[in-house]
């Protein structure tokens, strides 16, 4: 498949996986799960038609992992605006984690720390270079490292998505660095 494609159905699958599934209207279970069929169903009637090959390979070849399907079921890994408990178990988080934004944020960050926005968690990268891509999306990046450690240590809770993303309800301004 072209990618031109590959990334046209990730997208859409973002966009009714995590936060709009009502547009074609498909309703995600508490987990954030849907029927395979009946997505594919909802799609081609909404004009997007996708084949379940398409579907698996999207899914497959994906760069960050962001669906999983199991059971005849799909849903995204991470990423949701729409009300969803994704069963992730707290984890330790390792000493340095690292976020990626842009500068014009970072009066605010500082001010407030890293909020989750629109979405459930803050996301934190595991390496700079994952950092820097997210960063990227929004202009020349700017990489803010996180004391994860002191912070689990703190008694803040981690998660570790099933794509490798970690995630915390919030960053206090003390635990960053802006280096
Ligand atoms: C910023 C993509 C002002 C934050 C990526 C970020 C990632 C603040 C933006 C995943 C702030 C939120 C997540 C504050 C945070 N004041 N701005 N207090 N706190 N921000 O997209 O981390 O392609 O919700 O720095 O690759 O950029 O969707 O989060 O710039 O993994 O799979 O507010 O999304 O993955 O933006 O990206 P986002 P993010 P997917």
């Amino acid at each position: 498949m072209q990618e031109g494609r590959l990334v046209r159905i990730s997208k859409y699958l973002a966009l009714h996986l995590r936060h709009e599934p009502d547009r074609i209207g498909v309703r995600l279970d508490a987990h954030g799960w849907v029927a395979v069929d009946m997505l594919l169903s909802a799609a081609a009637a909404h004009g997007f038609p996708i084949t379940r090959e398409e579907l698996d390979e999207v899914v497959r070849s994906n760069d960050k992992r962001r669906y999983t399907i199991e059971d005849g079921m799909i849903r995204a890994n991470q990423g949701h605006s729409v009300e969803v408990d994704l069963d992730l178990e707290p984890a330790v988080p390792p000493a340095l984690l690292y976020h990626g934004t842009v500068g014009r944020f970072l009066p605010s960050i500082l001010a407030e720390g890293l909020r989750p926005m629109a979405r459930h968690h803050v996301h934190l990268s595991p390496d700079v270079e994952t950092a820097t891509k997210v960063g990227s999306r929004r202009g020349a990046p700017v990489i803010l490292t996180v004391d994860a450690a002191t912070m689990h240590t703190g008694g803040h809770v981690f998660h570790h998505s099933a794509n490798g993303v970690w995630l915390t309800a919030h960053v206090p301004a003390s635990y960053l660095r802006f280096s």
